[in-house]
């Protein structure tokens, strides 16, 4: 097995699922009766505003309510204690890795606890509700604030970044999702042009599972502890 430095991992909202976060597949990518891909849109955003702040206001609300589960404080762990290069790479639009530690670590789909002025492009933390015409703490403008997301049709965070850093990866690990959403399912292609190593952690195969040299099955919580242990022995 060649030298592993470089390590890119990606994280989906499985491996929030036992904190107690729902994930996107579970309700069949339902909330409270519509699909996600239209609530999670532009358009949408547009055509109800308040439908799409009290779709986010209700999980920001929840994300106050939950903790870090051992999957998240493993990843910390390994973060903190890996001597090579590292980068955690979330789809997760909560804070629980940061809760647990983490550092190295960039949220490609926005974060539920930013807001972004759509009238000074002010970009701020906001834990409460963003709807009922919230206010930019910058521009004082009421009502003209969206959720910091990446909505569907939108281009995600850091990709510049991402790409650079699987092109360097030696293994490249995806966590607790379901390979349904581009690009983040696409990051397995771009680690195996540079030959590295792929690892899928997940509850069942991914819809990329194939593209994997190793899967594990079961818990995050159990088999993130798991593989961490055996990464920095
Ligand atoms: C873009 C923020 C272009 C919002 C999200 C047709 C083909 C291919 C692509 C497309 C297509 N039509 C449209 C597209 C593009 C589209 C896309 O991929 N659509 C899909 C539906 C086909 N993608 C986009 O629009 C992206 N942007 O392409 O831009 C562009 C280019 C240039 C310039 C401008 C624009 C943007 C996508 C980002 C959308 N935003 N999130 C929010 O959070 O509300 S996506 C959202 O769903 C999540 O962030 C996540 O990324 C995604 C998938 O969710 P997962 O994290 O995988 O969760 P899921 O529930 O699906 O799976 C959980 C897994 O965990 C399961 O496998 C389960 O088994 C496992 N699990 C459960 N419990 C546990 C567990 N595992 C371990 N332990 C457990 N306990």
């Amino acid at each position: 097995m060649h030298e592993i430095d470089n390590i890119v991992i990606l994280t989906g909202a499985g491996i929030s699922a036992e904190s107690g976060l729902n994930t996107f597949r579970a309700a069949d990518g339902l909330w409270e009766g519509h699909r996600v891909e239209d609530v999670a849109t532009p358009e949408a955003f547009l055509r109800d505003p308040d439908l799409v702040h009290e779709f986010y206001d209700v999980r920001r609300k929840r994300l106050g309510e939950v903790e870090p589960n051992a999957a998240h404080v493993a990843l910390a762990r390994l973060d903190a204690e890996w001597p090579g290069e590292l980068l955690i790479v979330t789809q997760n639009v909560d804070d629980l890795h940061e809760r647990a530690g983490a550092k190295r670590l960039l949220h490609m789909h926005g974060e539920l606890l930013q807001g972004w002025c759509l009238r000074c492009d002010e970009r701020f933390g906001w834990a409460g509700a963003l709807g009922e015409g919230a206010a930019c703490p910058r521009c004082q403008t009421h009502g003209m604030v969206r959720p910091d997301i990446v909505w569907f049709g939108e281009m995600p965070y850091g990709m510049e970044r991402i790409e650079a850093a699987l092109l360097e990866a030696d293994l490249f690990v995806s966590i607790g999702t379901s390979g349904a959403v581009y690009p983040a399912a696409g990051f397995v292609q771009t680690a195996k042009y540079r030959a590295a190593r792929t690892l899928e952690i997940n509850l069942e195969p991914s819809q990329g599972s194939i593209f994997f040299d190793e899967r594990r099955f079961g818990l995050a919580s159990a088999e993130v502890p798991r593989w961490v242990d055996e990464t920095l022995f």
